[in-house]
């Protein structure tokens, strides 16, 4: 858990120029990236550079390659380091029997990477929603119906029980695998709501719903007294968008309802998120916390088949890094849980087409199309029949 031990599929050679800058200039063995058998790389972090050494050297006894910084390079320094590994998937597989005889830190670092190497092998198959057990052999279109006065496309709209009920069976009819229903407002700059007006916008759609359609209820809430109430409802599943940043209260009631959570990256909160858009290693720090936050869920005791983590689009996001998000969504698969994403009619999208929320279907397509050819398994929409159409071609095309 320690090395944050991830792939990296570096898609445009941009990507590799910035991974050989963190790595202190020196570029990876050109022989060994030559002969990448594996369409990507291994980046271990907080390494000890002594036992990184001994993993370049691993590597290299294997025919692979393995790139340090320089200034851990020679033998001096034993402070943390970063290290990539370049090689076939048997090349780091015999590298990990030989670390594994080298001792316990050593034979740690082997496990982690040959546990990177199982996940992305085995990606998730099924997906446990209290009772429903949801075929991740396909994509799961999650219809959003947002209860709420302000949320950012559809504010307004559904505040009303009744026509809530009817938007969420019109979305089943349009193909929803689930429902995701929401009473606050996360779009940036939004104002938290006390947990007692989210209960009451949310509770009786979800009680209406429970007895009326057969897919799954996810209700998006941060707060443990929310999601309580919702569980004992019987709604399925709680989309935390802080990930648990208000602590494992939130998992506890996931895990005494034998529910699902989706957690997702966000820095601060949707109303001073945008000032904290900043990153050092986009990726490589989206997927540090998130690897931290479900493993605060387990420990809290919810089923590890029933959490999806979800990179968070448009939450402490540029445009720009929204759009990196997307397209290097494959690295995710590194921490080996579904993916979930959430692209619809957001704002990254009208940065590049200069278009308004209403006219964003198009562009969310694209989205949803890169998404699913990245590897989500659940894909968050407004505009149901639509995406469900591109969601299923977009498979078809991965699967070809
Ligand atoms: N996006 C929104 C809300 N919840 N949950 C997850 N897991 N992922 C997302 O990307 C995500 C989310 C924002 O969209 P919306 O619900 O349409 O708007 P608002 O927050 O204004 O209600």
């Amino acid at each position: 858990m320690s090395y944050n031990v991830r792939v990296l599929f570096p898609s445009q050679a941009g990507d590799l120029a910035m991974e050989i800058r963190r790595l202190g200039g020196v570029p990876p063995p050109a022989e060994a990236l030559a002969r990448l058998g594996f369409p990507g790389l291994v980046r271990l972090e907080r390494v000890p550079a002594a036992l990184a050494r001994r993993v370049k050297e691993a590597m290299e006894i294997a025919a692979g390659g393995a790139a340090l910084h320089p200034a851990d390079g020679g033998g001096g320094a034993d402070g943390p380091t970063e290290v990539l590994l370049g090689g076939s998937v048997s090349q780091m597989e015999a590298a990990c029997a030989r670390l594994r005889a080298l001792g316990p830190d050593a034979a740690d670092l082997a496990a982690e990477v040959e546990a990177l190497l199982s996940v992305l092998g085995h990606p998730p198959t099924v997906f446990r929603c209290r009772s429903a057990v949801l075929d991740l052999s396909r994509p799961q279109v999650v219809g959003i119906l947002n209860v709420t006065p302000d949320s950012f496309a559809d504010g307004g709209r559904y505040l009303d029980p009744g026509l809530a009920r009817e938007r969420a069976h019109a979305m089943v009819a349009e193909g929803a695998d689930l429902i995701d229903i929401g009473g606050e407002s996360t779009r940036p700059g939004a104002d938290p709501i006390p947990p007692e007006e989210e209960v009451r916008r949310v509770l009786p759609v979800v009680k209406t719903l429970r007895s009326e359609v057969r897919v799954p209820l996810s209700v998006d809430t941060r707060k443990a007294g929310v999601a309580r109430q919702v569980l004992d409802a019987g709604a399925d599943m709680i989309n935390d968008i802080s990930g648990l940043q208000g602590g494992p209260g939130l998992a506890r009631e996931v895990a005494v309802a034998g529910g699902a959570l989706v957690l997702m990256h966000m820095k601060g909160t949707p109303r001073t998120m945008q000032a904290e858009a900043h990153y050092r290693d986009l990726v490589g720090e989206v997927m540090a916390f998130l690897r931290t936050q479900v493993a605060l869920a387990e420990e809290a005791g919810v089923d590890p088949s029933a959490i999806a983590i979800d990179p968070g689009i448009g939450f402490a996001k540029r445009a720009e890094h929204s759009l990196t998000i997307l397209r290097r969504l494959g690295e995710f698969r590194s921490l080996g849980r579904p993916l979930y994403v959430g692209p619809s009619r957001k704002s990254f999208i009208g940065a590049v087409l200069d278009l308004p929320t209403e006219d964003r279907l198009e562009g969310t397509a694209a989205a949803v199309a890169a998404a699913i050819l990245g590897g989500a398994s659940f894909v968050r929409v407004h505009d149901v029949g639509p995406m469900v159409r591109v969601a299923r071609v977009a498979h078809a095309i991965g699967r070809a």
